[in-house]
């Protein structure tokens, strides 16, 4: 007796390719989605970047040919001045020969003791779940995500501008201005308004402004000596996916050599 051939898939065939077909169909999916979240991290890393340089870039021009006074507040405040012809001999030397260090008034004169500061301006606060409050009657928005992937959620953060001021010879701040930042700032655990800690959560404090040494470039505390010609700016910067469910953060770090000797 003849056989007809076989035609059609067995059950277990079926089974089978159905299987394959899912397989196929999750890997499929699965590279899309992590080529999607890829995009989507990419985009908001770019941000994070683009808004960092914009900010060293705005700080180096400030303080590229200044001479540093001091750094304060938990290394969040940089004090300088900078060559300025305050008697009018069109240049920046007095007539023994000294820099004339200084800097402009509100009406754009060039005045000695004057100084500029570039500080914090703290605007709002997120937390993590188990993150404490500040209390800084800023807004605080608290999320149920671990922002600076270290693997818990107790940590807070400050996210900051920049404040830019002159101070006259008193100290008094005659004009403001404020560079928009997006700062990420984490204050030390054991004192919640010194905002110098560790905001990436690898165990090492990460401080704003500090002075480095001009031989090594490495890292001082904020006592400088006169080798200390440079200025380390540590900034982060963060944002949510477009989903809103992962939190890019990034951190850039600029060295700037200063012109002037300290
Ligand atoms: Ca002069
Ligand atoms: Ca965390
Ligand atoms: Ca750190």
């Amino acid at each position: 007796m003849k056989h007809s051939r076989r035609r059609g898939l067995t059950f277990i065939e079926v089974v089978i390719a159905g299987a394959i077909l899912s397989a196929i169909m999750l890997v499929t999916l699965g590279i899309m989605v992590r080529v999607s979240n890829d995009a989507q991290t990419a985009r908001v890393d770019d941000f994070n970047g683009l808004k960092a340089q914009e900010l060293l870039s705005r700080v180096r021009r400030e303080i590229e040919f200044a001479k540093l006074k001091e750094i304060l507040n938990n290394h969040t405040t940089l004090r300088f001045q900078i060559p300025v012809d305050h008697d009018g001999d069109l240049d920046v030397t007095d007539s023994s020969g000294a820099t004339e260090f200084g800097y402009f008034d509100i009406a754009s004169k060039p005045t000695l003791n004057a100084t500029c500061e570039l500080t914090i301006d703290v605007q709002n606060v997120l937390r993590e779940t188990n993150g404490p409050s500040l209390g800084l009657g800023v807004p605080e928005d608290v999320y149920a995500l671990d922002l600076n992937h270290d693997g818990d959620r107790n940590d807070v953060f400050v996210q900051a501008r920049l404040k830019m001021q002159i101070l006259d010879a008193g100290g008094v701040a005659t004009f403001v201005a404020f560079i928009d930042g997006g700062l990420l700032i984490a204050p030390k655990p054991s004192a919640l308004t010194e905002y110098d800690g560790d905001v990436d959560g690898d165990g090492v404090n990460d401080p704003l402004f500090m002075v480095a040494d001009f031989s090594g470039g490495e890292v001082l505390n904020a006592n400088f000596s006169q080798a200390a010609r440079r200025v380390t700016i540590r900034t982060f910067h963060g944002g949510f996916t477009a989903d809103g469910a992962y939190f890019m953060l990034r951190k850039d770090v600029d060295l700037i050599r200063l012109d002037q000797k300290q």
